[in-house]
């Protein structure tokens, strides 16, 4: 049985992923982390938790000893629009956490999981299939961190044999834990806002297509690739994974099928449109579905019906 440290598990991933690894591998197994000591009850009672900051490498050691880690779920990041913020800040922690952890893996011998995005894609990418190997030149802090992360992962992998694997996050919408300071962040805020409001001003504008995810299918995929038998791989920490590509318009659109009244206006924030601008509408993901048979379940109707009804629930 796999011995698993999640490291950010309060983010907006860790808090889903962290609940499916203890019902997969049993809760004693799953070592929930994070910098913050108040997280959800099931997080810190539901299985070991530690509190550690991840630049912190002794701690980690300790940790990972401590309960004989073999597997690591690093999900620590800076995201892209508080990235721009606070690009030293983003570098940092972006990288920081990551090299401290392949450098510990050299002795220790864990695997890691390390998440790369659309974010790794610029201006020069193609926008439309975007191919698994193309042109990265990032426009954004959070992008260089991630082509740096992808490429130290590789780097780690041939020199030292250590079993790094990764996949590229289109925007991920979710109902449990917020995304903090991303630039999909619109596409989780505006379901609040329709359950909440009946309307949403929306940050970018109309027309503006992205890749995107709903987070059963981005927990699925983390799970899936660390199960993988890696001989298949041909590619190692950065497969790109995709299921649905909309722009605000058609979101709203579907929203409105189960909230007539809905109304979406936009005031947009050029900031976030010029990161939106230099990202894929939509990434071709064959190599993830034919080396390690990567499906994704949700498209725009079946997210937006499950996000509807699940917020429903909780907010009314
Ligand atoms: C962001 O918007 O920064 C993230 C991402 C696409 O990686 N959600």
């Amino acid at each position: 049985m796999k011995r698993i440290l999640v490291i950010g598990a309060a983010g907006q991933i860790g808090s889903e992923l962290t609940v499916k690894l203890r019902k997969i591998y049993g809760d004693n197994n799953v070592i929930a982390s994070d910098i913050r000591a108040q997280v959800p009850y099931d997080l810190k009672h539901g299985g070991p938790f530690e509190v550690v900051d991840c630049l912190d490498a002794h701690k980690i050691v300790d940790i990972i000893v401590k309960y004989n880690v073999d597997t690591v779920y690093n999900l620590v990041a800076i995201l892209s629009a508080v990235g721009e913020a606070k690009p030293d800040m983003a570098w940092d922690i972006n990288l920081g956490s990551l090299l401290n952890l392949l450098d510990l893996a050299k002795e220790l011998k864990f695997a890691i999981f390390t998440p790369s995005s659309i974010g790794a894609f610029g201006n020069s990418t193609p926008k439309d299939n975007t191919p698994q190997e193309t042109i990265m030149r990032p426009n954004t802090i959070y992008g260089v961190t991630k082509v740096a992360g992808e490429l130290l992962c590789d780097y780690y992998h041939k020199k030292y044999g250590i079993d790094t694997r990764g996949v590229r996050y289109p925007g991920i919408i979710s109902n449990v834990t917020k995304p903090g300071g991303g630039t999909t962040d619109y596409a989780v805020e505006i379901f609040y806002k329709a359950i909440q409001e009946k309307k949403f001003t929306c940050n970018l504008k109309a027309g503006t297509f992205l890749d995107m995810m709903y987070m059963p299918d981005a927990v699925n995929a983390a799970i899936k690739i660390m199960e993988a038998d890696s001989e298949k791989f041909r590619h190692r920490n950065a497969y790109n994974v995709s299921a649905m590509s909309f722009d605000p318009e058609m979101l709203a659109n579907e929203i409105k099928k189960w909230i007539p009244e809905f109304k979406i206006e936009y005031k947009v924030n050029d900031v976030l449109q010029k990161i939106a601008n230099s990202w894929p509408n939509n990434m071709d993901d064959s190599y993830a579905r034919e080396d390690w048979n990567w499906q994704h379940k949700f498209d725009i109707s079946a997210m937006t019906e499950d996000m509807i009804k699940t917020l429903k629930k909780r907010l009314n």
